[in-house]
Formats: C-alpha cells, structure tokens, sequence
C-alpha cells in the first residue's frame, strides 16, 4: 500500500511540476488534494484496513499531502513571479515611442496684428495700459473736447447703457483717464475693442479694434507726430512705405490730420492724428507754455487687411476656421 502512495506522490509532484501557469496548478491541486482528489479517495481506504495498519497509513497519508503542499507552494511561487515579470514586461511603456499628435490652436490675426503692433510701440518707449470697454460719457467725449450735441459725435454713434456710460467708441477715451494719473513727460498706447451703432458692411463693424497712441512732452510738434508715424508705419508694413498726412477734423487734436500710406500703388487710409487740443492739457492742469503733446489712432482690422488683402472685415469675428487657418 505504502508504494501505492509512494506512486501517487510521485505522479502529483512530476504533474505539479509540468504546470505552465497558476490555474494549471490549481486544476492538478485539485485532482489530488481537492475533496474529491486522489488523497481523499485513500483516506477513505483507512476504514477497510485493521486497527493496527490504519494510524501508520493514515500519518503515510497525511506526509504525502504535506509533501505535496511542499511542492504546490514551491511551483506556485515561482509561477506566479514568473507570471508579474511577463506581466510588466507587455504593461511597461516603450518612452521612445514616438507621441501622439496634439491639435494645436492657433492666435487670431487680429492677436498677432495687435503683438506686432504693441512690439513696435513699445520699442519706441511708449508703455501700454488698458482702459475700460464700459466707459464713461465724460472719458469718451466730454474729456476729448467735444462740446454738448457737436455733430462730430454723430460719426460715433454709440451704445449707451445709462445716460453716463457707453460702449467706448475709441480707445482715445483713455487719454483723459491717464491724464487724470499721470504729470507729463509721458508716452502711452492703449489698443482694444471699441463699438459703434453702425449699419455694418465690409469695411465698418459694430465690433472693432483701434489703438491709440499719444505723448506729452516739451516741445512736442507735428515733426514728431510725422516722424514717429513714419517711423511706425515703417516698421509694420515695410522699411519703403512712404505716409501722407492730410487735414482733417478731430475735436480733441489742433492741427487733425489723417493719414494714409503708399500700399500696392494706392492711397490707403489708416486712422487719425494730431496735436493734443490745448484744451484738453489745460483741463488736466498740464501747463500748455512748457508741454504739448501729439496723438494718433488706427484700426487693427483695417492695418491687418492691408497687408493681407483681405476685402471683408465681417470676416474676422466670424470665427470661420477656413479664413482663421490662412494666417
Ligand atoms: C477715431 O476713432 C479717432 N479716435 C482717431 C484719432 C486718435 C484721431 C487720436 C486723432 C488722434 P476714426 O473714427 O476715423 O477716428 O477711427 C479710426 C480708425 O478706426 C478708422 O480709420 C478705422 O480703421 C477704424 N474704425 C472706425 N470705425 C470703424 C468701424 N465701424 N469698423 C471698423 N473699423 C473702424
């Protein structure tokens, strides 16, 4: 009987050892361990022996199981680590794989015109504040020189939220603010949006952008307003671009001028600029015998489409992604 089990053991422990994975293990585990295994199927046997045979069978018995449970616990270690290194070795990420693209975005044309600009500017020592889109009726007019009911604000008909504030119709608004702030000498830009009550079509919208520039010091005259215009001009659209002032009528500049530049063969108009009324640094307490000051605007849609050609500037706050990907 004694070889009998000797036999068995040995055929459990060579199937235990031929196990390829942890549930191979388990299903020999079970065949000679399990309720209905082959050891149980001998401790059944014990009854049929003689009182003398049995308690030596049943402790060769108990020995096989053990010896077994010996080698489960030994193939079961080595299966398992055998199994979690093949396991992080397909999981493990391979870093020099190339990635995934990543859809990038891209700046609106009017953001790279207004960067450009601002870079410009600001290379020429003018510092760039932000005025409010909400403005009051006294920066936006009052403070600009416009007399109460002065036809020149019926070009800028506005959206009035009270009868103190509106939608900014130029970021020249801004000027009455700083000089509020600010003792001269000082240079400032500003650019943004503004809004008017327009019937809109290719070359005027509700929605706009200007920037507007301007600087108080000694002796400021229109040969500074020339040359740093020109100097502007040049630097955005090109080193030959050739300006052309022409008088015009702003109430917050004396001389007013607009001004144009050489583009493709024609004249094309880019905004407005001046001398700083002396009405307007009076008020502000800046003493006009020693200071004066020049001034000038453009539109950023209007700058951008003359370089670029484009013909429509709905365009630009249509958000089509088809005109956005040109530029
Ligand atoms: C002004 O707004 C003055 N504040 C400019 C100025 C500043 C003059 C400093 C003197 C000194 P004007 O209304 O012309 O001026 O507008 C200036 C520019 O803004 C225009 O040349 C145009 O490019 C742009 N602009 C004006 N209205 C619109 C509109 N409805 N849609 C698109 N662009 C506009």
């Amino acid at each position: 009987m004694s070889d009998a089990i000797k036999s068995l053991v040995d055929s459990a422990t060579s199937e235990l050892r031929a196990a390829t994975s942890t549930a191979d293990l388990a299903a020999v585990e079970t065949k000679y361990l399990g309720r209905k295994g082959s050891i149980n199927e001998l401790r059944k046997m014990i009854g049929t022996l003689s009182a003398e045979k049995r308690p030596v069978f049943g402790a060769r018995i108990n020995e096989a199981a053990a010896t077994l449970n010996l080698v489960i616990d030994s193939v079961s270690s080595t299966l398992k680590s055998g199994e979690l290194t093949s396991r992080l070795e397909s999981e493990s990420i391979d870093v020099t794989l190339s990635g995934r693209p990543f859809p990038e975005g891209g700046l609106h044309p009017l953001t790279r015109t207004s960067d450009r600009i601002k870079s410009v500017l600001s290379a020429m020592g003018f510092e760039f504040v932000d005025g409010p889109e909400l403005e009051d009726y006294a920066f936006n007019f009052a403070a600009l020189n416009y007399p109460e009911d002065h036809p020149a604000m019926d070009e800028q008909s506005s959206f009035f939220v009270s009868d103190s504030k509106l939608l900014r119709t130029q970021t020249t608004a801004l000027q009455g603010r700083m000089m509020k702030e600010r003792r001269p000498p000082f240079r400032f830009a500003t650019i943004g949006r503004c809004f008017r009550y327009e019937a809109v079509d290719a070359t005027h919208h509700h929605t706009f952008h200007q920037i507007d520039v301007f600087m108080v010091d000694e002796k400021i005259s229109m040969a500074d307003l020339k040359g740093t215009l020109a100097a502007f001009t040049r630097a955005m659209f090109g080193s030959e671009t050739l300006v052309r002032f022409r008088p015009d009528f702003f109430p917050f500049v004396e001389p007013g001028v607009d001004y144009a530049i050489r583009w493709k063969g024609r004249w094309l108009e880019l905004g407005g600029a001046g001398l700083i009324h002396p009405n307007i640094l009076r008020a502000h307490g800046i003493n006009t015998d020693k200071y004066s000051g020049f001034a000038f605007g453009l539109g950023v849609e209007r700058a951008h489409m003359i370089e670029t050609g484009v013909d429509d500037l709905r365009l630009y706050l249509e958000n089509d992604m088809r005109f956005l990907k040109q530029f």
